[in-house]
């Protein structure tokens, strides 16, 4: 049966905040988990990822989780250690010892955030990629998914890992054209991931459908996912203001755009 009662990590979040509003309208019960408190919901579960009992016990009896916890950019390592790395392997050791069959794991596009974009005819960059992560952030994305591809083969945990462009209620610069994923296409993917039927371990890439697209939307849209926007309609305003990407840049030339030469976040 399709999931009721979904656990949200990472509700008070930017994206959690979008998927607070429109993932009701799916049919779902929410449970709310984050480190911080989220005004006016006064039942949301205030906790952290570290916190082992804590984390089992908001996922006890939901149906399913979607994953968004956790440090959303590059930081010093041994934060992302904590929060990352060892915080999802406590999500899915919750899943596992509680029974829950279905993980929504927000991976990003920075797992391989090293790989170049598609330029001119290029064929759009496939979900089996080699991963290229371009910080330590992305790097926890590779072991998310992995960690995701265990449970599954071991402990039939299924997950979706969406490699998620960039997901705001409108794109902000000329990249975004490319990897921009709309609130309302985000809700319908999360939704196509939690219902699908036998998902496995299935990687998928999160956006809408850019014109300008640099990634193989085919396994998302295999989960019965139809993106219904298209950041086109911002084009013209975005290369006014800031011009076409450079690809001599090297901050303009990879997916991951200036993730991939930012200076380093010490210490390491
Ligand atoms: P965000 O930084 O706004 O939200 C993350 C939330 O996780 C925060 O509310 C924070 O309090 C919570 N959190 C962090 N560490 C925690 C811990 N140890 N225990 C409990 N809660 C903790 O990030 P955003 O943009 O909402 O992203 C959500 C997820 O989606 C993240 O995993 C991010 O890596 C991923 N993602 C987001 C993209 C986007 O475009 N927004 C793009 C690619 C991936
Ligand atoms: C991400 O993974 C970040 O969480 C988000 O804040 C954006 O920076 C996004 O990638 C992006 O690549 O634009």
């Amino acid at each position: 049966p399709a999931p009721r009662t979904v656990l949200l990590t990472g509700a008070a979040g930017g994206l959690g905040t979008l998927m607070r509003e429109l993932l009701p309208s799916y049919g779902y019960e929410l449970r709310l988990f984050d480190m911080r408190p989220i005004d006016g919901e006064p039942d949301a579960v205030v906790g952290d990822l570290s916190d082992q009992d804590a984390v089992r016990e908001a996922v006890r009896g939901v149906d399913a989780v979607v994953h968004l916890a956790g440090i959303s950019l590059e930081a010093p390592f041994d934060k992302i250690l904590k929060a990352n790395i060892e915080g999802t392997y406590h999500l899915y050791e919750a899943a596992r010892e509680e029974g829950v069959r279905r993980i929504v794991f927000a991976s990003s596009n920075h797992a391989v955030g090293c790989t170049p974009r598609p330029q001119g005819d290029d064929p759009l960059i496939p979900v089996d990629t080699p991963r290229r992560p371009d910080t330590f952030y992305g790097l926890s994305k590779c072991f998310g998914e992995d960690l995701a591809q265990l449970y599954w083969d071991k402990h039939g945990v299924e997950t979706v890992s969406v490699r998620i462009g960039s997901c705001f209620p409108e794109p902000t610069s000329v990249r975004m054209l490319s990897v921009w994923m709309s609130p309302a296409d985000g809700a319908r993917l999360f939704h196509a991931a939690l219902t699908a039927e036998g998902v496995g371990h299935t990687v998928v890439y999160g956006s809408s459908a850019n014109t300008r697209l640099w990634w193989d939307l085919t396994s998302a849209r295999a989960l019965g996912y139809e993106p219904q926007d298209d950041s086109e309609v911002f084009a013209e305003k975005l290369i006014a203001e800031q011009g076409e990407l450079d690809p001599a840049d090297p901050a303009q030339a990879c997916l991951g755009g200036h993730f991939v030469t930012d200076p380093p976040i010490w210490p390491y």
